[in-house]
């Protein structure tokens, strides 16, 4: 088990993320990096008892609530780690005193958050602090954190406060209203609402001390009930403090707080906890583990972003899907896009198929709010927002407030144009289907959805009679340097030609297997015999920009004839190539943020299909490749660069 160093003071091993010093200009950083999770929620790795200026957040799926400009937000929920320790009236933290040695260890095997630390007061006294944490895999609905304190030098009193903390915000926007908290046999409870989606929130918490004897306080601010107590301590005593939390939301429950109360008296021991929650991971790994030989780095990456994804995937929630930014921060507000369905999706369906189902089930359940932005637009049919939240209504910011005070606000079109999302989901639902032969799924959920989203696109393809072909126009393709008359962008045009082939073939299917299931989809979305001609007519004529003389793509009509660009003239650099040239620069330039043709033909690769070939692939890669922005456009773009260089 060699370990490698990288920068940023961390270490792995192949199952274990070890961070060997403290800097607190990398918290926010290291607070996504040590983020732990269950597929219910997330909790950044933020300290237990605190630090100036941190980002402590617990994220839990479809706990969102309104906000300016960006509509709706998941929201950070009360905060179950705080857990102080004073010794002699001197507060444990990581601003004060020395820290005289530090390690935090993530294990990736167990999903078990550590930190052992050396630290000595102020005032010179010296004790050994080891905390630990995770969210329950058995049972996504219990935390807990352990706390062991070991003074080396001194005797005197350690003071221990575990609270749960009502008002988190939002950076700087605070979601929550207290309702009530109280206290039941020695363990606290709080009962919050979120402001506008009315999402009422309960959660419990106990203190379980060992090593010595110990009298428990309840001590009650509103919006922060907290036990407290004393302990004497000796030289090499350890005390073990175990905080036990348990969380429920109107989502799932009529009453949460009752349910976080009667859940916790259930639990007895941090130990029976952690090791059915360990069980749980190792099961997980199981079905999910991928195994490199021979490269510790290459096993350790693979390995920390399979946790990423196990911990952020809904286990059993079918109306939640996984944010771009999973429910580790706040960046995108906690909003779904594209990402899920066609860089996550695969992983689920070919190790996990059930997290695979619920995550397209979401997509279901947003129907009505894919039919509300179609008709809003003057368009038929099931129009996928391109960000999306809890009811499937488009959530994309309109508008970009700028940095600076009398800068211009910036449109963002995504809403309006990234539309390929629309056959994006299809194509997930496709080859779920295809791996695991899910019929009934397909004929309850699936089919509704590629056919919903297949009359969108009779609606919005345009028939050019001067060319004789179908065309879409005004789109942004995966490459969002290029927003304004982006004309039949390959990308966009070849996966809504794939689409509809297929919604042919699963009405054809439906008809022929469960023709009352087709009858009752035809009476619901208007789909008749003639649509199902469309389909196939603008399958057959829909134009593709493909030039077989020259094998190649054009991105979109037009892009060739766009300024070329050599992007080596612009190294070394640290920015984006749209923030060197500004939006406009950019979009005038053949300059990519992340593929797009070389998308298409990832994605076309799975069945062989066209464009797919080896060829076709060849003199788009030594095409595309120097005009993309691989390192500063997108974080989607090298895992698709990384394919094909392998090839
Ligand atoms: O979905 C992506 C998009 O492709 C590029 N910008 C960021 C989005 C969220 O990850």
């Amino acid at each position: 088990m060699a370990a490698s160093v990288s920068p940023y003071h961390l270490i792995y091993t192949d199952w274990n993320l070890i961070e060997t010093e403290f800097d607190h200009a990398q918290l926010h950083h290291k607070e996504t990096v040590f983020t732990i999770g269950n597929g219910y929620l997330g909790t950044r790795g933020s300290f237990e008892e605190g630090y100036p200026r941190a980002w402590s957040a617990t994220l839990i799926h479809g706990v969102y609530d309104d906000v300016p400009v960006v509509y709706t937000e998941l929201v950070n929920c009360p905060d179950w780690l705080l857990l102080s320790v004073s010794i002699d009236g001197e507060s444990f933290r990581l601003d004060r005193g020395e820290i005289l040695s530090y390690e935090r260890k993530l294990d990736l095997k167990q999903g078990i958050l550590s930190r052992k630390i050396r630290w000595r007061s102020p005032s010179g006294k010296t004790l050994d602090i080891y905390f630990e944490r995770f969210a329950s895999l058995a049972d996504e609905h219990v935390l807990a954190l352990r706390a062991q304190v070991t003074p080396l030098d001194f005797d005197g009193l350690v003071k221990v406060s575990a609270s749960l903390h009502g008002y988190p915000e939002n950076q700087g926007y605070n979601h929550w209203e207290w309702i009530d908290q109280g206290e039941k046999d020695r363990a606290i409870w709080l009962h919050m609402r979120t402001r506008s989606s009315r999402i009422e929130l309960g959660m419990a918490s106990k203190l379980l001390v060992s090593g010595t004897e110990a009298d428990l306080q309840v001590t009650s601010v509103p919006g922060y009930p907290t036990i407290e107590t004393t302990l004497r301590v000796s030289p090499g005593q350890t005390v073990t403090l175990d905080k036990i939390v348990t969380v429920f939301t109107t989502r799932k429950v009529e009453e949460p707080v009752r349910a976080s109360q009667d859940k916790l008296t259930q639990l007895t021991s941090y130990s029976q906890l952690q090791s059915s929650h360990v069980q749980a991971w190792e099961e997980a790994w199981q079905q999910s583990d991928i195994l490199i030989e021979g490269d510790t780095k290459a096993q350790f990456a693979v390995r920390y972003n399979l946790f990423q994804l196990l911990i952020s995937a809904p286990r059993d929630d079918e109306r939640v899907s996984i944010p771009a930014k999973t429910l580790s921060g706040f960046g995108y507000r906690g909003h779904v896009f594209w990402d899920t369905e066609i860089f996550i999706l695969p992983f689920f369906i070919y190790t996990q198929p059930k997290l695979a189902r619920n995550l397209l089930t979401y997509r279901y359940h947003t129907l009505n709010g894919a039919r509300r932005k179609a008709s809003h637009y003057g368009y038929k049919g099931a129009m996928f927002a391109w960000e999306s939240a809890d009811t499937g209504d488009e959530v994309t910011p309109r508008w970009a407030l700028p940095n600076q005070p009398y800068a211009e606000d910036i449109r963002i079109w995504c809403r309006d144009r990234e539309i390929h999302i629309s056959a994006d989901i299809p194509y997930a639902i496709w080859y779920y289907w295809q791996a695991t032969n899910d019929d009934e799924w397909l004929r309850d959920y699936g089919a509704e959805i590629i056919l919903d989203a297949g009359v969108f696109w009779i609606s919005r393809i345009e028939w050019n009679p001067k060319q004789q072909r179908y065309e879409i126009r005004e789109v942004i393709g995966a490459d969002e340097y290029h927003e304004q008359h982006v004309n039949n962008n390959a990308f966009t045009n070849r996966m809504v030609q794939w689409h509809l082939e297929k919604a042919v073939a699963i009405y054809d299917w439906l008809c022929s297997q469960y023709p009352e299931k087709a009858t009752e989809l035809q009476a619901k979305l208007g789909i008749t015999p003639k649509q199902r001609d469309r389909w196939q007519d603008m399958v057959a004529n829909l134009w593709i920009s493909y030039d077989s003389s020259t094998n190649l793509i054009e991105q979109y009509e037009g892009f060739f004839n766009l300024e070329d660009i050599d992007l080596t003239h612009y190294e070394p650099r640290n920015r984006s190539m749209q923030a060197i040239l500004g939006i406009e620069g950019a979009s005038k330039r053949q300059v990519l943020k992340q593929p797009d043709v070389l998308m298409l033909l990832y994605l076309m690769r799975q069945s062989e299909e066209f464009p797919y070939n080896r060829e076709i692939l060849q003199k788009n890669w030594d095409y595309y490749v120097p005009r993309t922005d691989i390192t500063y456009g997108s974080s989607l773009g090298p895992a698709i660069h990384a394919i094909w260089h392998r090839i």
